[in-house]
């Protein structure tokens, strides 16, 4: 785990946060700013640092990421409607935290392009 890594110390119970999902190897719990009246991350335990760092022995984790997505949606009651997905790569793309997250936002109205 690296040392100063913000969602590995939340994966570790250092930071205490409460999971909304949480599988073997993902977790999933509310942004601490949310965009969104529903506005969850899900991560991966393991730390991977942006998008540019996968390979292709992380492509059934990351297709977890998304089907925790989808549990949480419905979980959250915004599967029907429709929510979005969102995973920032790198500063120029808005990036904070580097462990990759994936966005889950609903329950709103959501426009296109982003910004
Ligand atoms: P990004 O900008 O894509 O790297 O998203 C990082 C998100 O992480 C941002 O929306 C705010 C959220 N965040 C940062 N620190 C914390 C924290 O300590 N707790 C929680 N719950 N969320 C955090």
């Amino acid at each position: 785990m690296p040392i100063d890594c913000l969602f590995c110390k939340i994966v570790a119970g250092e930071i205490p946060v409460e999971f909304v999902y949480e599988s073997d190897t993902v977790v999933a719990f509310r942004d601490i700013n949310p965009q969104a009246p529903t506005h969850v991350l899900v991560i991966p335990r393991e730390h991977i640092s942006t998008i540019n760092d996968l390979s292709v022995e992380d492509e059934v984790l990351v297709g977890s990421l998304y089907t925790a997505a989808r549990e949480i949606a419905v979980a959250e009651g915004i599967a029907d409607a429709g929510y979005r997905t969102v995973m920032n790569c790198n500063e120029g793309a808005g990036q904070s935290v580097f462990h990759i997250h994936l966005h889950v936002l609903g329950g709103r109205p959501m426009n296109w392009p982003p910004g």
